[in-house]
C-alpha cells in the first residue's frame, strides 16, 4: 500500500537497512516483533523509535495488513521499551507520523517514544 508522498514500501529505506544490519543504530531493544533505537535527531531527552520487523510502509499499512499477533507483539514491545526506560511514571508520548500531511519521512512504519521532560499540549 503506497503512502501519500512516499510511495510503496522500499527495501532500501533507512529503517529497512537498519533492520538488515547494514547501517548501525543505537539499539536499546529487540525481539521477534520489534527493534527500538535512539532517534538520530532527538526532540526530547528521551526520543526512541520503535519499528516492526515487517515491511509495512506506514501505520495505515501496518494496521490494515499485519496479523493480530504481529500488531499485539509490536504494541507490547513499545510498552516494554517505555517500561524499561523507566517512563511509565511520570509518562511519555507516542507519535506515529502517517503520510505527507502527517510529516512522515521514512517509509517504514515507526512509533516515536518521547519523554524525559514535561511535554506541552501540542503535537507537532
Ligand atoms: P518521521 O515520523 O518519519 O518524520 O520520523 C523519522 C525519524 O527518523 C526522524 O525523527 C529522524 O530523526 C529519524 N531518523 C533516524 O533516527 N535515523 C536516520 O538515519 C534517519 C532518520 I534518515
Amino acid at each position: 500500500m503506497p503512502v501519500p508522498g512516499l510511495g510503496p514500501y522500499d527495501d532500501g529505506n533507512i529503517f529497512a537497512r537498519i533492520l538488515r544490519g547494514e547501517i548501525p543504530c543505537r539499539k536499546i531493544f529487540e525481539n521477534e516483533h520489534a527493534l527500538a533505537f535512539h532517534d538520530i535527531a532527538p526532540q526530547a531527552p528521551v526520543h526512541v523509535l520503535v519499528i516492526p520487523k515487517l515491511p509495512y510502509v506506514s501505520f495505515a499499512d501496518f494496521s490494515a495488513k499485519a496479523s493480530p499477533e504481529a500488531i499485539a507483539g509490536f504494541v507490547r514491545a513499545v510498552g516494554q521499551v517505555a517500561r524499561d526506560l523507566g517512563l511509565d511514571e511520570p509518562g511519555y508520548r507516542l507519535i506515529a507520523s502517517m503520510g505527507a500531511d502527517g510529516g512522515q519521512e521514512v517509509p517504514h512504519f515507526h512509533v516515536h517514544l518521547i519523554g524525559g521532560t514535561r511535554l506541552g499540549r501540542m503535537v507537532t
